[in-house]
């Protein structure tokens, strides 16, 4: 027996049991146990017991594990997989019998992910096609019809053909050798390097199954502040297990690469990118590599950034080093995915510039298979940033988009926030690179400069070994709509939103009108609440978590709170504009024109760019003080009205679920009071003057709001109203 077919039978049973007392880890979006009525269960029933899957390879066992599981979890039946009568053919488009192929538009199949769900009528009765060029192409195909049954659609006359318009769609894990996870809210990492290669995991073909129905086809293993043994053979090994068991659900496997390596583990003197042993010790590793891993993807490198060691310490450039390892890599197809967060040493005049002013001379000099990873915004995945000026700013160059999944910044393992929310509005921006309508999401997904051979976009993963996989139970939807967002940027949060919570949960339309405006909200509120109309970068800075506006003794000004936000007695934020650091002037000069005025700058940019005076006049009619309190407070109203609407979600979802999201809602309540008081009193230092009257009083004063030592002990979570 295949080792498929025994994994249908466990998975199933393993799904069965655990199902009924509380939602297993496991099953994410794909539990396939949503209430369905009886109707819909029988017009399911009939219309799938009979498939025929025309392809033979391992993606094809995979498929039919999926569609078996489906069967038995969501419509209690099982499906017969046959080549007489099928009611479902799922077959390449070139192992189609022509009499189908010719009634479908094989032209729409524009890449070899795309896939053609089509259903077409052969002797007066309906045949459904699922087609593609490849096998994942099938897969994804699968998922997506399989998507259909569990948003309850019509699948009658289905119609659907889709290809993912960015080619590399990557998480990045910064996962460490030792097991812990940098920035990692959800337990220690998923890979469990000890045992690896021998032992191999069902969480890994678990984690394979949930990122192909997603559509996400590669992921970097390892932090990008990189261990060099990662890359020595024994580690290659387990790498290589890995690679074979996520290939057939189409994802590659890619490493970060310590630029020094060569020095770590070639014993050579330098690893200057232009010595020819340095050249010598990369190659025959890269070869090495491919042995083992013939697809490898290549390697994703963070260089001269906090600390990392890169060209510039041998006086090299950023492009001569990634072009260094793009070049061995060519051959193979490999790529060099360079990141442009570079948090140098010395400190800069404003950090927010460093990253343009070091990448943007270099457009058009980097090699065609190097992208250039670019955080979203020019800080660090802030609650809100003003988008990254490189975008927009290297036509010539392969930009890729860095999101963060994880909640570094956002409330790490506790707060509910959505953040396809966030990524719409950053992939929604307006760059005018070529004029009105240069979207990021243009530019990423090479709309704009069609000559960027390869496309991407990277987020940095929220998942660990937590039994629900990212500690907060809704945070699997930031997961569920990066790989959404991935695979079309131009993909609404709303619909990401309803899509999740309906599989996850249940279709019923007033779980789902009244979750998917707490969902869509979530994201406005933890800004309130945390850096409300532009400010940034004020919590505490050694964990990130809790606000920390008076930090003031890191060992370097740029981490420090009051750097970034410059209160004193005149006002608020830093200038950013001419008579500061002028930051504003990477930005095209449409934005420029709309920022460089304080009247008709965005407001929820207005501390990022100008030191506002407090009584400053806001387009409310009121002083800067007032609505800075004022958002403070809606941030947390809004998480109130979040409890609110959660109470009466108690019937749609399992009890566990219910108790857990209760409990972490009410902790987020308290800390977004925290935030608030530990804010305003702060702030009220330099602005002198009263707390508005909608402020509830503030039982502690400052001091205690400084002392506050994180993480708390277990139970006495601190109540800050
Ligand atoms: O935001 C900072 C994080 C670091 C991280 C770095 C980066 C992996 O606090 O933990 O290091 O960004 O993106 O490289």
């Amino acid at each position: 027996m295949n080792r498929y077919n025994s994994l249908i039978g466990l998975l199933i049973l393993f799904f069965s049991c655990n199902f009924c007392f509380s939602q297993s880890s496991e099953e994410l979006w794909l539990s396939y146990s949503q209430p369905l009525n009886n109707k819909l269960k029988e017009t399911y029933t009939s219309k799938i017991k009979h498939i025929q899957i025309k392809t033979f390879s391992e993606t094809g066992e995979i498929i039919k594990t999926e569609l078996q599981m489906l069967a038995t979890k969501m419509l209690d039946t099982s499906i017969s997989f046959t080549s007489t009568t099928p009611q479902i053919i799922i077959a390449k488009i070139d192992n189609l019998d022509s009499k189908f192929k010719q009634k479908i538009n094989s032209q729409s199949l524009v890449n070899n992910e795309s896939f053609i769900i089509q259903t077409i009528t052969v002797h007066q009765k309906d045949l459904l096609i699922i087609t593609g060029k490849t096998d994942i192409s099938l897969l994804y195909g699968t998922y997506c019809f399989i998507k259909q049954l569990q948003l309850h659609k019509d699948i009658s006359s289905i119609s659907i053909t889709d290809s993912p318009k960015i080619q590399l769609r990557i998480l990045n894990h910064w996962d460490n050798l030792d097991g812990t996870v940098e920035r990692g809210y959800a337990g220690f990492s998923i890979w469990d390097w000890h045992l690896l290669p021998g032992f191999k995991k069902e969480i890994y073909y678990e984690y394979a199954r949930a990122n192909a129905s997603i559509g996400i086809n590669g992921t970097v293993l390892n932090n990008v502040n990189s261990n060099a043994y990662i890359l020595t053979s024994p580690y290659l090994q387990k790498v290589k297990t890995l690679a074979d068991i996520f290939r057939p659900y189409g994802i590659k496997v890619y490493l970060t690469a310590r630029f020094s390596a060569p020095i770590e583990l070639g014993k050579l003197p330098t690893a200057d990118p232009l010595n020819e042993e340095v050249i010598q010790w990369w190659k025959s590793k890269i070869s090495e590599i491919y042995k083992e891993i013939p697809d490898f993807g290549g390697f994703l490198i963070k260089a001269n950034s906090e600390g990392q060691p890169g060209p510039n310490t041998y006086g090299r450039s950023h492009v001569e080093g990634a072009n260094m390892l793009a070049t061995l890599l060519e051959p193979y197809q490999g790529v060099v995915m360079w990141r442009a967060f570079v948090y140098s040493e010395q400190q800069s005049e404003d950090r927010a510039k460093q990253a343009f002013n070091e990448f943007a001379p270099f457009d058009g000099a980097f090699k065609e298979n190097v992208l250039v990873q670019v955080k979203n915004g020019p800080i660090d995945f802030q609650p809100r940033e003003p988008y990254h000026p490189l975008f927009g700013a290297m036509p010539k160059t392969s930009l890729m988009m860095e999101f963060q999944i994880t909640q570094e910044y956002l409330g790490q393992g506790s707060h509910l926030v959505f953040l396809p929310k966030l990524y719409e509005e950053v992939l929604s921006t307006d760059t005018y690179a070529k004029g009105k309508g240069s979207t990021i999401a243009k530019i990423i997904d090479g709309e704009l400069y069609q000559d960027h051979r390869i496309t991407g976009m990277a987020g940095v993963a929220n998942i660990g070994t937590e039994t629900n996989w990212t500690g907060h139970p809704f945070a699997q939807a930031n997961w569920y709509g990066f790989g959404r967002q991935a695979w079309d940027p131009t993909t609404s949060a709303e619909s990401i939103a309803k899509e999740w919570l309906s599989m996850t949960f249940t279709t019923d339309s007033l779980f789902i009108q009244q979750m998917t405006p707490l969902l869509i909200n979530s994201r406005e509120a933890v800004v309130n609440y945390m850096t409300p109309l532009g400010l940034h970068h004020i919590m505490n800075a050694e964990h990130h978590y809790g606000p920390g506006p008076w930090i003031a003794n890191m060992s370097r000004p740029d981490w420090n709170s009051i750097y970034y936000h410059r209160a004193d007695s005149l006002g608020l934020g830093f200038d950013r504009t001419q008579t500061g650091s002028n930051a504003l002037e990477q930005y095209p000069k449409e934005i420029q024109e709309q920022f460089s005025n304080i009247h008709t700058i965005p407001e929820a940019y207005l501390l990022w760019f100008y030191h506002v005076p407090w009584d400053f006049k806001m387009k409310n009619g009121h002083t800067l003080w007032y609505t800075m309190a004022w958002y403070y407070q809606q941030g947390v109203n809004e998480v109130k009205n979040m409890q609110q609407t959660w109470e009466h979600m108690q019937p749609y979802v399992n009890n566990d679920i219910y108790q857990d999201t209760r409990m972490l809602l009410e902790i987020q309540y308290s800390e977004a009071q925290w935030w608030r008081n530990a804010c305003l009193l702060y702030f009220q230092q330099f602005a002198k003057m009263p707390l508005p009257e909608f402020i509830p009083e503030i039982p502690h004063t400052l001091d205690y709001y400084k002392a506050l030592k994180f993480p708390y002990a277990p139970g006495i979570h601190p109540s800050w109203n």
